[in-house]
């Protein structure tokens, strides 16, 4: 029996959400194919340049935010049902957040294509930040809203699976799938404050008339306080995926339980207090304040060492008993005709590069050289947009088949995707780090100057462009692969009641060797508590202090 077969009713819910993330994914893609194509002036035939920003307002979104939330959604019914063993407690609840979240989306996305239509007055050209000065609809801020509030309506429905589940288990330990769905949620709850507070009590009034103006800085520093917590909403899927799947996939088990706990709770006390490294160049903020964010942003280098080095032990001890041998030649034993386990691995080696990037991006003083160059976008597409989303597109070739109950068709195929998206993103992301170091920047359709040259650090600007197009291409080209082996197999799939192999295997440093404390969901929250007080009360205080709800008034660096 699987999934489908076991816990029926959560199976319904999770493909309901795995549904919405793919149509996301689809148009999110084909935008940002689009962009590539108009930004290199390699083909500008499909709309005008002053449409730019309603295209990557809907990639961003569509992408970042929808494709993910709502993915993170289905994964996480997924093992929180499996590993406590039992079904949602309501289901008129579970879907009610469900629709809630749709509803949401759809308002959401209706503003943003509205853009699209001439003299429209529906519009949403506010990019994935939105923030001020650029103004969307009413509607667009009030749907963002309602999928914050669904999404929290989520997280709790899987505490109270949890708390039902305890009153039976008592000296039980958390599962380690629940755990680690459990943290990420507290995780997502002290972040989104921020930017609910922001679009609640801001931007909706802002952008209803009742607030005519609004000094930019406190909605950025909200924002960004939820802004930088949100990469690792993203990602700590990827990492349940990578902790609890990829050893299994790799033919072993995982290394540590308690280094897998401690991960998850350093991610939830560190994630937030960061925020201000994405406002360096902005003024008002002391810089003192932007130092201690730049200390505790590379403290955040330590989980994800951590994690490089657990994940790697697992896959190494999977190689192993596959018959690996030697310091590195194990790497051959690795199962690399797997679709699922490449996707992940990939897309691992490629979360690594990023980190690279990200050093870069986290220290203040050589920050200001890629600030808003393309470079930042040449970044994030080796993090959300391979680590996460390429991590989510192969464990669906492992999931999807536990929740339909029908194998996988085109293997093949399914195996060159990841592939596929590997060259794509090599191309496209090492092009535009490149640009960005040559000053090229993000966020504009035409990025040429009439009389300017841009004068490139290594290769030239022609052949960066190039790889930025051929890139572009070659991942939309992935993309529409998944999604037909992902169609093709959910619809005409060969039925069967064990369409994968679906058993997790225990780790080889079990919970037994886990001491209590990580499991104390209190202590835990408390402590992110308190980091987020002590690193946003001074820099608000002094905002207020500095005239930020006098609007007019240039707020002043003390
Ligand atoms: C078919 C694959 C993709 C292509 C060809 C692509 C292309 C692009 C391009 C060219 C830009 C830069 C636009 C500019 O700054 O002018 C961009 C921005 C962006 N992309 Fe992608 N992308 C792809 C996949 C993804 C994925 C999978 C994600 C996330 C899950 C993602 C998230 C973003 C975000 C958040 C932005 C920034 C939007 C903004 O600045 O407001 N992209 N993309
Ligand atoms: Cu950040």
């Amino acid at each position: 029996m699987t999934f489908l077969h076991k816990y029926p009713k959560a199976a319904k819910v999770a493909k309901a959400n795995f549904i919405v993330a793919f149509i996301a994914l689809a148009i999110g893609g084909l935008f940002g194919f689009i962009q590539a194509l108009h930004r290199t002036d390699v083909f500008r035939g499909f709309f005008n340049s002053g449409e730019y920003y309603t295209l990557l307002t809907g990639h961003g979104v569509l992408l970042a935010l929808i494709f993910t939330t709502f993915f993170i959604a289905g994964l996480f019914i997924w093992g929180v049902t499996r590993s406590l063993d039992r079904e949602p407690e309501n289901m008129t609840f579970t879907w009610s957040w469900f629709w809630l979240m749709v509803i949401g989306l759809v308002m959401t996305a209706f503003t943003i294509l509205g853009g699209l239509v001439p003299d429209s007055s529906i519009r949403a050209a506010v990019l994935y930040t939105f923030y001020p000065p650029l103004q969307a609809h009413p509607a667009f801020y009030i749907g963002l809203a309602l999928v914050i509030v669904a999404s929290w309506m989520a997280g709790a429905d899987w505490f109270w699976s949890y708390n039902k589940w305890r009153d039976n288990h008592p000296n039980d330990r958390i599962p380690i799938l629940t755990f680690m769905a459990l943290f990420t949620m507290l995780m997502w709850y002290v972040c989104t404050i921020g930017v609910a507070i922001e679009v609640v009590g801001l931007l909706i009034p802002w952008s209803l008339g009742l607030v005519t103006e609004i000094e930019p800085l406190l909605p950025r520093t909200l924002f960004w306080y939820f802004g930088h917590a949100v990469v690792y909403f993203w990602l700590l899927p990827a990492y349940y995926v990578w902790y609890a799947i990829l050893p299994k996939l790799s033919g072993g088990r995982l290394f540590s339980d308690s280094m897998t706990r401690i991960v998850f709770i350093i991610f939830l006390i560190l994630s937030t207090p960061v925020g201000y490294h994405h406002q360096y160049a902005d003024p008002g903020i002391s810089v003192g304040f932007k130092f201690y964010a730049m200390a505790t942003t590379l403290l955040l280098l330590l989980p994800s060492l951590m994690t490089l080095f657990t994940v790697v032990a697992s896959m190494e001890h999977g190689a192993r008993q596959r018959g690996g041998k030697g310091y590195l030649k194990w790497i051959g034993k690795l199962p690399w005709d797997s679709p699922a386990f490449v996707g992940c691995a990939l897309a691992g080696i490629m979360f690594a590069a990023g980190g690279f990037s990200g050093m870069i991006n986290a220290s203040m003083n050589i920050n200001l050289l890629i600030h808003n160059t393309i470079w930042v976008p040449g970044h994030f597409h080796l993090t959300v947009g391979t680590a996460v989303a390429l991590t989510f597109m192969a464990i669906s070739y492992w999931l999807i088949p536990q929740l339909t109950g029908r194998k996988l068709k085109f293997k093949t195929l399914a195996l060159i995707q990841p592939y596929a998206w590997f060259l794509g993103m090599t191309l496209m992301s090492n092009a535009m780090h490149r640009a960005g170091l040559s000053g090229v920047p993000r966020r504009t359709a035409e990025p040429q100057y009439s009389g300017f040259e841009f004068e490139p650090i290594f290769g030239t600007m022609g052949e960066m462009k190039w790889q930025i197009a051929i890139g572009g291409t070659i991942l939309t080209i992935s993309l529409i692969l998944f999604l037909w082996v992902i169609i093709a197999s959910w619809m005409g799939g060969e039925k069967s009641d064990m369409p994968v192999d679906d058993y997790i295997p225990e780790p080889l440093s079990g919970v037994e060797h886990t001491p209590a404390i990580l499991d104390n969901i209190k202590l835990w929250l408390a402590l992110a508590i308190i980091l987020v007080l002590l690193a946003y009360s001074f820099p608000l205080w002094e905002m207020v202090a500095d005239g930020v709800f006098s609007p007019g008034a240039l707020p002043r660096p003390s």
